[in-house]
């Protein structure tokens, strides 16, 4: 079997660029994930992040999941939850504007540097961004501002925890879906493994690796090149053992930008009009997503070509 795509990013400052800027294109083509190393996010503030979410979930959250969600979610159950996931989660959004301080919580070295990472985990996207731009031959920027709308993009972070469950047959940590956005980053435990992908009609771990960003295409992105990346089912799984920790950021649309294939790629090509995704404005795709999270996302996205009429959207001019 093909190994999961892993890009060492310092290859791409020499002469194995070519070759790693392969490796990612395959990886958006094919799996719709790679993990990164040698991302340049300093090691030390990742363990940081790591020791200061694992004592908050000690803390504020672990209690109320009991509480909340294993007690007595399981019991006389028999047959796999559709409705349900076993995981303890707060947000935080970082752009347009941060909410972090209204988080509740929080102490401030915890804010402190989950700002931080958020600062280097948005460069990060955006160095990706223009990666995926160079390999799909568009303009330097292209991606990053069909993201943008009238506010720039919305980047915001899931921390979670997924708590050891007496049955993993009977519950999922996090049931199948696609992500709605641009582009996910996460730094998940090294330790504790759960994330799965799917490919070719099976279930495929996403090893854990220390000190690795794992990166995972949206929907947004797979509609922007019409297909030719792939926004790709993922799950997790539930062990009897340890806590997972998951700390997914999501880069995605400003809620009014619209998207649409970019053009030029239709016109290399060649598509049928047939074939051509949607256009949409971001919001309106979150709200049909809001329902639909755990069910493929062809529906959706025919959903949205049956309504797009007369969106009008200004070219995206780069330059
Ligand atoms: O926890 C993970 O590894 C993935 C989380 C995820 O897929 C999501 O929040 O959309
Ligand atoms: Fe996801």
């Amino acid at each position: 079997m093909e190994c999961f795509p892993i890009i060492n990013m310092e290859n791409l400052n020499g002469d194995k660029r070519a070759t790693t800027m392969e490796i990612i294109k395959d990886a958006c083509e094919n799996w719709g994930f790679f993990e990164l190393v040698n991302h340049g996010i300093s090691h030390e503030l990742m363990d940081k992040l790591e020791k200061l979410t694992k004592q908050h979930y000690k803390r504020c959250m672990e209690q109320r999941f009991k509480d909340l969600v294993a007690s007595g979610a399981l019991e006389g159950v028999e047959t796999e939850l559709s409705d349900m996931d076993w995981e303890s989660t707060f947000s935080v959004r970082h752009l347009p504007e941060s909410n972090i301080y209204e988080v509740p919580d929080l102490d401030n070295e915890y804010r402190k540097t989950m700002k931080e990472f958020a600062l280097e985990l948005e460069k990060l996207a955006e160095q990706l961004l223009d990666l995926l731009c160079e390999n799909l031959g568009l303009e330097k920027g292209y991606l990053k501002k069909a993201l943008c709308g009238s506010k720039g993009p919305t980047f915001g972070t899931k921390v979670g925890n997924y708590p050891p469950c007496p049955r993993p047959e009977l519950v999922k940590g996090l049931r199948a879906h696609t992500d709605a956005g641009g582009i996910i980053l996460l730094f998940q435990d090294d330790t504790v493994s759960g994330l799965q992908l799917l490919k070719d009609g099976q279930w495929i771990d996403v090893p854990p690796m220390r000190h690795s960003i794992v990166i995972n295409i949206g929907d947004q992105l797979e509609v922007i090149t019409n297909g030719k990346y792939k926004s790709v089912m993922h799950r997790v799984l539930t062990h009897t053992e340890g806590t997972r920790m998951s700390i997914a950021s999501f880069y995605n649309p400003g809620s009014d930008a619209v998207i649409y294939p970019a053009p030029t790629l239709l016109e290399k090509e060649e598509v049928n009009q047939s074939e051509v995704y949607p256009k949409f404005v971001f919001d309106d795709y979150m709200k049909l997503y809001a329902g639909l999270k755990f069910q493929a996302k062809e529906p959706r996205f025919e959903a949205l070509k049956a309504v797009e009429n007369n969106i009008k959207a200004t070219p995206i001019a780069t330059a």
